[in-house]
C-alpha cells in the first residue's frame, strides 16, 4: 500500500464507527440465593418462565440490551462443586452482583466468606459490587442494615459498593438496583457514551 492510500485510509478510520463495546455482568451467590430468578428478571422473561426456574447446575450466559447498553449478563451456579470455577470469569467481569437470600441467616456466614474469597481477587479489586438482598417479599427476610452488617461490607474501603433490598421474583427493587448497576459501568470504565436517564 503506498503511503498516500496508507493515509487516506487512517484519516477515514477516524469517522469509522467504533465497535460497541459490551460490558460484562457477573451474578454470583451461594445456591438458593435468586441469581437465574434475577437474571430472568432483568433479561424481561415471562411471569411463567420467571416463577419454573429450576436450579442451575453450570452457568448461562445472556447477550441483552439494557438500559442503551449492550451487557452479557453471567449467571453461575452457586453450587459449591461450580465455587471452585467462579475465578475463570473475572477476568471479563465489569460490574459483580452478589446474591443473597435476605431470610436464610444462617447461610450469610456462608455467604460471607464466599464473598470475601471473590473480593480478594487481583483481578476484581477495581469492579464495582452490587449486593443484592433478595426475597424482601418472605416472612423473615433480615433489611439490608443488618445483611450490611453480617456480610462486613462497611470494611469495604475504597471499592464501589452498594446493597440493595429486592424481590426478584415480586420483581420489586430490581429497576432501582440496576440503575446502580449501569451507572457504576459509566463511572468505572469512563464510558463517554450519554448517560441513560434509567426511564
Ligand atoms: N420468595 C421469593 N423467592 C424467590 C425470590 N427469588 C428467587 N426465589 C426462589 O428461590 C428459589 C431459588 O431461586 P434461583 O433463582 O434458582 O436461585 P439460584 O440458585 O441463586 O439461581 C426458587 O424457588 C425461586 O423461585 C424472591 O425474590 N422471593
Ligand atoms: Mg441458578
Amino acid at each position: 500500500m503506498s503511503n498516500l492510500s496508507k493515509r487516506v485510509n487512517s484519516f477515514l478510520a477516524l469517522f469509522r464507527k467504533k465497535p460497541e463495546q459490551e460490558f460484562n455482568l457477573l451474578i454470583l451467590g451461594l445456591n438458593h440465593a435468586g441469581k437465574t430468578t434475577l437474571a430472568a428478571r432483568i433479561g424481561s422473561e415471562s411471569e411463567e418462565a420467571i416463577r419454573s426456574i429450576t436450579p442451575t447446575t453450570n452457568q448461562t450466559e445472556k447477550h441483552l440490551r439494557f438500559k442503551k447498553l449492550k451487557v452479557c449478563m453471567r449467571d453461575v451456579s452457586g453450587q459449591w462443586r461450580m465455587r471452585q470455577t467462579w475465578h475463570t470469569y473475572y477476568q471479563e467481569a465489569n460490574v459483580l452482583i452478589f446474591v443473597v437470600d435476605s431470610t436464610d441467616a444462617f447461610r450469610l456466614a456462608e455467604a460471607r466468606c464466599e464473598l470475601c474469597d471473590v473480593l480478594l481477587d487481583e483481578r476484581l479489586s477495581e469492579v464495582p459490587l452490587l449486593i443484592l438482598a433478595n426475597k424482601q417479599d418472605a416472612l423473615g427476610a433480615l433489611p439490608s442494615a443488618i445483611i450490611t452488617d453480617l456480610l462486613g461490607l462497611r470494611q469495604l474501603g475504597g471499592r464501589l459498593w452498594h446493597i440493595q433490598e429486592c424481590s426478584a421474583l415480586g420483581n420489586d427493587g430490581i429497576d432501582v438496583s440496576m440503575k446502580f448497576g449501569t451507572e457504576s459501568i459509566y463511572i468505572s470504565s469512563n464510558y463517554t457514551f450519554p448517560m441513560p436517564d434509567h426511564q
